[in-house]
């Protein structure tokens, strides 16, 4: 389990004290309700969801609720406010899934601003798993989500029409690279927020269930049509209310082509500790991407059921954010495997 503390945001959420008594006395004891969340984006997007846990609220919501706050951030690169693709066009993804293996899911769903709740829609009110397109949104409108309007973020209008110039079609995901190796995607927001298309949360409620969600608009600037890993049950986010919880950002093609929240929760099922989990997972993309693996990055993070928790990811520059107390909100760098590019590299 990974302990440097960067940032803790102590008495942050402010709200009265709650009590840890399942893990204050006994280091066996289990950590709960916990929630962690991918980037630091994650850090408010936990405050939302620990709303729902203190207060011994289901998993489920908890993790809904968590992540809409960053769908709900127009500055962040998720949700409405986020880089479109190459035509122009914001298109998000978006999946749920909760303790009893019920999951739902949308892709590429236009001008809706919480993808994350349709996801639900489609888990809990339809026969299917993923709804996509025209077909998602013409079911979020019959479930009464509003159409927003289709216009570009001022930042994302930016990006867009600075990626225009070239037009080159670069999939490359979350490699933050250094002044002018990128140019066209600001390493940071004005906000001082890192350029992330998605967040994923995973938690685990004082009744002891594990829940997940993951919301992205996918790739900055991919061809139209393009899904990533982000709503694929297996790939962007799993659960098994037995074993714990996993979910993964970064580059989402290798994220499918492993399968790789499912298999961070089958290492779990074998004993394997969240942190040494997720590090296997990269291990896998890595083999498999060889000298590629330096292009890409991905970064997992899970718990279990005993409230553990931990990340990996393949290269510098993955952090993600754990809350397990009205004081403890805290991001942590995530460890990684491939040693930093060197300079102008
Ligand atoms: C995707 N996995 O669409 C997402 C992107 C991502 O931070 O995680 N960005 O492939």
């Amino acid at each position: 389990m990974l302990h440097r503390r960067r940032f803790l945001q102590m008495g942050s959420l402010g709200l009265t004290s709650f009590s840890f008594l399942s893990f204050k006395n006994a280091a066996s004891a289990i950590r709960k309700p916990i929630v962690i969340s991918t980037w630091d984006a994650g850090i408010n997007a936990n405050k939302g969801a620990w709303k729902v846990l203190r207060s011994g609220g289901r998993a489920l919501d908890a993790v809904e609720q968590g992540v809409m706050v960053t769908e709900a951030e127009q500055s962040c690169c998720v949700g409405l406010g986020a880089n479109p693709d190459r035509e122009g066009i914001v298109t998000l993804d978006a999946c749920i899934m909760d303790e009893y293996f019920n999951c739902g899911g949308v892709a590429a769903l236009e001008r809706i601003k919480h993808p994350i709740s349709v996801a639900r829609r489609v888990m809990e009110k339809t026969p299917h798993v993923l709804l996509v397109g025209e077909g998602a949104q013409q079911f979020a409108v019959a479930e009464g989500f509003p159409l927003e309007e289709q216009k570009l973020s001022e930042d994302a209008e930016k990006s867009y029409k600075e990626w225009l110039k070239k037009s080159e079609y670069k999939p490359i995901i979350n490699v933050e690279r250094s002044k002018g190796q990128n140019a066209f995607v600001p390493n940071k927001l004005p906000n001082g927020a890192w350029n992330h298309d998605t967040i994923g949360m995973v938690a685990m409620d004082a009744d002891g269930n594990l829940s997940g969600s993951c919301t992205t608009s996918g790739m900055g600037f991919k061809m139209r049509g393009r899904v990533g890993d982000s709503p694929i049950i297996g790939a962007g986010l799993y659960v098994d209310n037995e074993v714990g919880a996993a979910t993964a950002t970064g580059q989402g093609e290798d994220v499918i082509r492993i399968a790789g929240s499912h298999l961070v929760v089958e290492f779990m099922r074998q004993g394997i500790a969240p942190e040494a989990a997720c590090k296997k997972a990269v291990e896998r993309i890595i083999k498999i991407k060889g000298e590629k693996a330096k292009e890409i990055q991905v970064g997992f993070i899970a718990i279990n059921k005993q409230g553990e928790y931990g990340g990996y990811c393949i290269q510098k520059g993955f952090n993600f954010a754990v809350c397990y107390g009205d004081d403890h909100n805290e991001l942590i760098d995530g460890k990684y495997i491939l040693p930093p590019t060197p300079k102008g590299g």
